[in-house]
């Protein structure tokens, strides 16, 4: 805004206030303040609806009115509210239909103080429009048709996204991959439920004969593609989310010198007693491209500690959803009955053995291990030290190996991880299994009709199509204030 210091608003002369509530339209012109309220080189409010121009024009003072000016330019002036200069600022002004929502929206730039920002929040709202609700602008941009609910949905991940793929991910949903992957399975089901549909209206003129085969190809290849979609889900939400790593052992093993060490933070406490951590503890550290959602957990061991005894149950639940598991052993002691109790819990697709203390006297060698393993031959077994830092380099190189196999091709790839949508995938696969069913059991079309119907309203809720109401304003709330 420095830059614009020498353009003239008109500042002193308070600005001629039209009427409020000119507007015959049923919904109120919202607006809300778009960016995070901490202090900021800027802040934007949003306004949108019939009548945005014109309250913002009640509240900016510059050499033009807005309610003149032609869309998409933008203006400085000055916002004043009951003749008080409140702000410097720029408003950036965009009628319907080219904007977010597709009705008339104005953007005021200001300075990114809380203070100030909250001022002019309340002086548009003192002159006529309502606060949004979470999540209003995007909703307005669905119900207008501007984009579709997956698209819609996106725009949260797009808020939310923590890492460079759930971002990439989350704009090419946004650019309605998803919509345009679903749009086609759906298209192929319908051409089938109306050629059906016809034949039983009219069985003079439309035949069924012969059509089992196409039909049942067609439910195939709508399971197929549904099924692609579900598989690389998983892969999508440890890419979005980071991998799920919980570290486990018995106590006093340096399980939360690991954490600490791999977060470069003191979060954990570390002492010489067993028992030290009795409850879960979460980390989200970076290694290489990887993004690892770090788990500590208590001690396993048998213990009559009541308040021991349910970090012990959690982290035996946490480690049955873990993505990645890190059984850290004490190299400088003897393997006892608890490690072996964890040897038992342990699978092979997803563990990493670290032998911890390796700074200290070896009472544990890699065979004694690999005797307790069995059969799982390829559990990595790595030496470390938490408390003396080495061993890293050797844990990434694994890390990255176990979870960079399949280069993930952004741009080309779909990871639906929305759980809704997986939802809404599953039910319209236990419905394509029903159709298919009934053809294999040469039952009538009509029979199956209602099961492809059912598939066919699964896919639409995924895009919005056919939606109840209620469903729509869940999914809304979820977003953030200005979005
Ligand atoms: N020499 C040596 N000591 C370590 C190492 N890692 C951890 N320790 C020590 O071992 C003790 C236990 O460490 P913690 O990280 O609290 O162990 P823990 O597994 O989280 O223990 P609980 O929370 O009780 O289950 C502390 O005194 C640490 O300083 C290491 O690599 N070498
Ligand atoms: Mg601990």
């Amino acid at each position: 805004m420095e830059t614009e210091k020498n353009v003239q608003g008109n500042v002193t002369a308070p600005c001629e206030v039209p009427a409020k509530g000119s507007s015959e339209s049923m919904e109120p012109t919202i607006a809300a303040i778009a960016t995070a309220l901490s202090p900021s080189g800027l802040s934007i409010i949003r306004l949108s609806g019939v009548d945005a121009v014109e309250i913002a024009d009640r509240v900016f003072c510059g050499s033009t009115s807005l309610s003149e000016a032609p869309s998409h330019t933008i203006h400085y002036g000055h916002i004043v509210d009951r003749e008080e200069v409140i702000d410097e600022v720029m408003v950036l002004l965009m009628r319907g239909p080219k904007s977010y929502t597709r009705e008339d929206t104005v953007e005021i730039d200001c300075h990114g103080g809380v203070y100030v920002t909250r001022r002019i929040l309340e002086a548009v709202l003192h002159a006529g429009a309502a606060l949004a609700a979470p999540g209003e602008f995007t909703k307005r941009a669905f119900l207008n048709g501007r984009i579709d609910l997956s698209e819609a949905e996106a725009v949260i991940d797009v808020i939310n996204s923590q890492n460079d793929f759930a971002l990439r991910s989350s704009l090419s949903q946004l650019s309605g991959k998803l919509s345009g992957r679903i749009r086609s399975i759906r298209d192929l089901l319908l051409n089938d439920m109306a050629m059906i549909e016809s034949a039983l209206d009219d069985p003079e003129h439309f035949s069924l004969e012969g059509m089992n085969e196409t039909f049942l190809s067609h439910a195939d290849q709508a399971t197929q593609e549904l099924k692609e979609l579900k598989r690389r889900s998983g892969q999508g939400r440890i890419l979005k989310e980071g991998i799920r790593t919980v570290i486990v052992g018995k106590p006093n093993v340096g399980k939360s010198s690991l954490l600490n060490l791999l977060s470069g933070t003191d979060r954990a406490i570390v002492t010489d007693q067993e028992g030290t951590t009795r409850d879960i503890l979460e980390e989200h550290i970076r290694i290489g491209s990887l993004t690892l959602n770090l788990i500590d957990t208590a001690g396993i061991r048998e213990t009559e500690d009541i308040v021991e005894k349910i970090g012990v149950e959690r982290a035996k639940e946490v480690m049955s959803q873990a993505d990645l598991v890190l059984f850290v052993i004490d190299i400088s002691l003897d393997l006892d009955d608890n490690d072996r109790k964890i040897f038992s819990m342990i699978s092979e697709k997803n563990t990493i053995i670290i032998l911890n203390k390796s700074d200290l006297e070896h009472k544990i060698t890699k065979e004694e291990i690999l005797q307790n393993l069995k059969d799982q031959t390829n559990i990595p077994i790595l030496n470390m030290s938490a408390r003396f830092d080495a061993g890293t380099d050797e844990l990434e190189e694994t890390l990255m190996q176990l979870f960079s196999e399949g280069k993930i091709d952004y741009d080309q790839e779909l990871f639906v991880t929305n759980e809704r949508h997986l939802a809404l995938i599953d039910e319209a696969l236990s419905s394509l299994a029903m159709v298919r069913e009934s053809i294999q059991n040469e039952l009538p079309e009509d029979f199956y009709t209602i099961d492809l119907m059912n598939a066919y309203s699964a896919l639409g809720s995924i895009i919005g199509e056919a939606v109840e109401e209620d469903l729509v304003n869940r999914i809304f709330e979820k977003f953030c204030m200005g979005k």
